[in-house]
């Protein structure tokens, strides 16, 4: 594995940190991605790790987030954002790499990349929204899409098999920091982005948190919060189990 740890005085170099600010978001009403870059920007505000960050955005909504708070950003090709915040950890070691993405770009297009850099035991955090759809195409089959829930896709339900990626991961990297949290439990998602990003500033290796949030737009529930929560905290939450793994 290339050497992407930090040399052990490297914090030194840094000015002293300011809190992160952020801005109205664009996502939708009622969308989850907000929530979980609340949970993220109060992490990073925490560990005072601020100038250190570089934040990874993918093609779908996760890239609405590419201006959101003022932390230096990539954005890329759908799926890519793994191995593109993978190069920026190994030219910049001392640096705070995160990739945030999407389901449909994580475990679809960017399966490959997700897998090999969990396996190579990269030095980086990837966070994965799982909304169970391809959001910003507007609401296609995903790999999360759970069997029987009609999509635009399938109109009928979905009827396949649907990725587990933590419990996936964990077969490949023993030593991974990981674990799955929910939009609706912000203290609790707060402190294992928290710890996730920790593992990363002590040299632990690859890190790697799946976030169960809500898609109001594509899961017809727009205005009716009852519904939307209903599905990611019954459906979902029954599929998909919060833990650290
Ligand atoms: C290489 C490539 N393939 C496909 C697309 C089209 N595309 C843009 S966003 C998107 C869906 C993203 O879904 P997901 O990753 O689940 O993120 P979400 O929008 O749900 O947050 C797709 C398929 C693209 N932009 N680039
Ligand atoms: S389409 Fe869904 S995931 Fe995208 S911003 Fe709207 S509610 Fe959020």
């Amino acid at each position: 594995m290339v050497e992407t740890k930090m040399p052990p005085d490297a914090k030194l170099a840094f000015p002293k940190c300011v809190r992160l600010e952020s801005k109205p978001h664009l996502f939708c009403p009622g969308c989850g991605h907000p929530e979980v870059l609340k949970a993220l920007g109060f992490a990073i505000d925490e560990l005072g790790i601020q100038k250190r960050v570089a934040l990874g955005v993918d093609i779908g909504c996760s890239l609405l987030a590419w201006d959101f708070f003022n932390l230096d950003t990539i954005e890329t090709h759908h799926g890519r954002t793994i191995p593109t915040m993978v190069g920026f950890k190994r030219a910049k070691p001392e640096g705070v790499a995160i990739a945030y993405v999407g389901d449909g770009g994580a475990y679809a297009i960017g399966m490959s990349h997700l897998i090999n850099a969990a396996i190579r035991d990269e030095n980086i955090l990837v966070i994965v929204v799982n909304n169970g759809v391809y959001a910003m195409t507007g609401g296609q089959e995903a790999p999360t899409t759970l069997p029987g829930t009609r999509v635009k896709t399938a109109p009928c339900g979905a009827d396949r098999h649907f990725v587990r990626a933590p419990e996936m991961i964990r077969n490949v990297n023993p030593n991974a920091y990981i674990a799955r949290g929910i939009t609706t439990i912000q203290v609790g998602l707060r402190k294992t982005l928290k710890e996730a990003l920790q593992h990363q500033v002590e040299n632990g290796g690859f890190a790697f948190v799946e976030v169960l949030s809500q898609c109001p737009m594509n899961w017809g529930t727009l205005g009716r919060p009852e519904k939307t929560f209903e599905y990611l905290e019954k459906t979902m939450l029954a599929a998909y189990p919060v833990k650290k793994y």
